[in-house]
C-alpha cells in the first residue's frame, strides 16, 4: 500500500513535469520506449504478431504492473524499519528510467526532470510516511490513550491505521490531482489543433484520378484509404507532437549544398499531388497492414538537385525527431519516381500518426526504407557508412514492394448461396503497376478478372470476377502480374526478411 502510494506520487510528479516543460519523457514511457528499441527482434515479431497494434498498450500495462509489484516489495521494507534496503529499490528503478531517458537517441539533460523528481517523491513518501504512521513500543506508554480516548495495547511496532489512512488519503488525492494536472498541461503540446487550422497550398502539378478507379462492387476495399481506417506502423510509443514552428529539414552529407528548410518553406515551393499505397514489409498475405491515399507534398528529386547529390552516395538516410531511421537507395529517389516530402494526405494536412507535420514518400518501396514520418534529417551516404534502424535487426537493406493480390470477397470462411457471386479485391505491384489478376477455383483453370482504372503505376488496383458458385465447399485462389509481365511468385514466404509472398486464398461454402 505504501509503495503505491510512493508509486503513485513519483508518477503525478513526473505527469506535472511532463505538462511544464514541453517534450520531455514520463519515466513509463521513456523506459517502455527503450524496451521497444532493445528487445531481441523476435520477441518484438512476436509481441506484434501476437497483440497486433495493441502491442503498445501491452508493453504500458506490463511495465506499469512491474513497476507495481516492486513498488509493494519496497512499501513493506519501509514500513519494516528496512529504509535502506526501500531507498536502494527506488534509486536502482529510478536509474533504470534515468539510464532510459540518457540512451534516448537526441535527449537533453532537461529530459532527466520528470525521473528524477519522480525518484526524488517516491524516497520522500517512503521514508517521511512510515515517521509519521510507525509507532514504536518507545512512542506509547502502554495502555496509554489515543487521541480518542481508545487504549492502544502496547505493541514494539505498530502501525497507527488512522494516520495511515489520513496521509494515505492526502498523498492518492494529491497524487490524482497533480497526475490529471500534468496530462491536462500536456495537451497544450499536442499540434492537433494547430494542424485543424492549418490551410494546404493549392496544388499546381495536381493528380488526375480516372473515373474508374472503382468498380462499385458491395465489400470491395475502397481505392482511397480514409485516415482514420490507415494502417498504422512505428516505434513511437507516443505519437511526436511536432509544430510547424519548431520543424526544420537539413539534408546533408555527400551534397554539393547543405540544405536546411522549415515548414513555411515547403508550402512556398511548387506542390504536387499523387495518389501512392504503401505497405509494410509486415503484411502477411491477405494482411492489413497497406493503404493507398492521396499525398501532397514536394517532389524529394527536386530538393535533392538543389543540394547537388553527389554521385557517389548511394544510400539516402532519413531520420525522424525520434531518432528512427531509414535507408533508402539514392538511385531510386532520383529515378524519375514521385518520392515526395509529403504534408498532406487525402486533402488534409498528415495526421500526426502518419507523421505531421512531413513525411517521406517512396513510391514501390516498403515503409521501413521509405516512408520516414516526423522527418526532419537527410543525410546522402554510402551502404557502408550506416545501417539503419530495421536493418541492423535483421531485415533487408533492399525491400521494394512485392507484386501482390488480395482478396476481400468473399471472406474466407463465408457462406453463399448457390448462383452468380461476385469475386474481388485489390492488387499491387507498387510502381510497376497491374497489368492482370486471375482467379482459381478449386484447382480449375487461372481465369482472367477484370481490372479498375488507375492514375498510374503506384497504386492498388480493384479487380473483380463474376463466377457462378455452385453447391459446396470451394478453394479461390487469385495472383497479379505486375506491368512488366512478371507473375506474382508462388511459392509462399513468411514477411521476414524482406516480405511476404504466395496467393491468397478464400475457403468458402455454397449452398
Ligand atoms: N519515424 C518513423 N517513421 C516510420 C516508422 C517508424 O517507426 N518511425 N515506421 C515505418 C514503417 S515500418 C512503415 S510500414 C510506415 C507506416 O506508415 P503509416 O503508419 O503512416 O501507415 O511508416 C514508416 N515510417
Ligand atoms: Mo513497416
Amino acid at each position: 500500500m505504501l509503495g503505491t502510494l510512493a508509486l503513485v506520487a513519483g508518477l503525478a510528479i513526473a505527469e506535472l513535469v511532463a505538462g511544464s516543460i514541453a517534450g520531455v519523457p514520463t519515466p513509463v514511457v521513456a523506459v517502455g520506449q527503450t524496451v521497444i528499441d532493445v528487445v531481441p527482434p523476435a520477441l518484438k515479431d512476436w509481441a506484434i504478431a501476437t497483440f497486433g497494434t495493441a502491442n503498445k498498450v501491452v508493453l504500458v500495462t506490463v511495465t506499469l504492473s512491474l513497476l507495481a509489484a516492486l513498488g509493494a516489495v519496497t512499501g513493506i521494507w519501509a514500513l519494516a524499519g528496512r529504509r535502506r534496503a526501500a531507498l536502494t529499490m527506488v534509486a536502482a528503478v529510478g536509474g533504470v528510467g534515468l539510464l532510459s531517458v540518457a540512451t534516448r537517441p537526441g535527449w537533453s539533460p532537461v529530459d532527466l526532470l520528470p525521473t528524477a523528481l519522480a525518484v526524488v517523491v517516491a524516497g520522500a513518501v517512503l521514508v517521511a510516511v512510515p515517521r509519521v504512521v510507525v509507532t514504536r513500543s518507545s512512542d506509547r506508554e502502554p495502555g496509554a490513550g489515543s487521541a480518542d480516548g481508545e487504549v492502544t495495547p502496547a505493541e514494539p511496532m505498530g502501525i497507527d491505521r488512522r494516520r495511515f489512512l489520513g496521509s494515505g488519503a492526502l498523498l492518492g488525492v494529491g497524487s490524482v490531482a497533480g497526475g490529471g494536472l500534468g496530462r491536462l498541461l500536456q495537451r497544450r503540446f499536442e499540434v492537433e489543433g494547430e494542424r485543424a487550422a492549418l490551410q494546404l497550398p493549392p496544388v499546381g502539378d495536381r493528380l488526375v484520378r480516372p473515373d474508374d478507379v472503382e468498380l462499385g462492387i458491395d465489400g470491395l476495399t475502397p481505392f482511397e484509404t480514409p485516415a482514420t481506417d490507415f494502417f498504422r506502423i512505428d516505434t513511437a510509443l507516443v505519437v511526436p507532437q511536432v509544430s510547424t514552428d519548431e520543424w526544420r529539414l537539413r539534408i546533408h552529407g555527400m551534397v554539393d549544398r547543405e540544405i536546411e528548410i522549415g515548414f513555411d518553406d515547403l508550402l512556398r515551393r511548387p506542390q504536387s499531388e499523387r495518389d501512392v499505397t504503401i505497405a509494410c514489409v509486415s503484411n502477411e498475405v491477405g494482411g492489413g497492414l497497406i493503404g493507398n491515399a492521396r499525398w501532397q507534398g514536394v517532389l524529394l528529386a527536386d530538393l535533392l538537385r538543389e543540394a547537388g547529390v553527389d554521385p557517389a552516395a548511394e544510400q539516402l538516410v532519413s531520420r525522424s525527431i525520434d531518432g528512427w531511421t531509414c535507408g533508402t537507395p539514392v538511385a531510386t529517389v532520383l529515378d524519375g519516381r514521385d518520392a515526395m516530402l509529403a504534408f498532406g494526405m487525402n486533402g488534409a494536412p498528415l495526421p500526426d500518426r502518419h507523421g505531421y507535420p512531413v513525411r517521406m514518400i517512396v513510391p514501390g518501396l516498403f515503409g521501413y526504407v521509405s516512408a520516414t514520418k516526423w522527418v526532419t534529417d537527410i543525410e546522402l551516404t554510402t551502404w557502408d557508412a550506416y545501417d539503419a534502424y530495421w536493418i541492423v535487426r535483421g531485415w533487408a537493406e533492399q525491400a521494394p514492394v512485392k507484386t501482390m493480390t488480395r482478396i476481400d470477397r468473399p471472406r474466407n470462411r463465408s457462406n453463399w448461396p448457390a448462383g452468380p457471386l461476385d469475386i474481388g479485391g485489390v492488387a499491387w505491384a507498387v510502381h510497376r503497376g497491374i497489368s492482370a489478376v486471375e482467379v482459381r477455383i478449386d484447382d480449375g483453370p487461372w481465369q482472367r478478372c477484370d481490372l479498375a482504372g488507375v492514375p498510374s503505376d503506384d497504386t492498388w488496383r480493384q479487380w473483380h470476377l463474376r463466377w457462378d458458385a455452385t453447391p459446396g465447399e470451394h478453394v479461390i485462389e487469385a495472383r497479379a502480374v505486375d506491368g512488366a509481365g512478371v507473375p506474382q511468385p508462388s511459392e509462399p514466404r513468411p514477411p521476414a526478411p524482406d516480405g511476404a509472398q504466395g496467393y491468397h486464398r478464400a475457403v468458402i461454402t455454397v449452398t
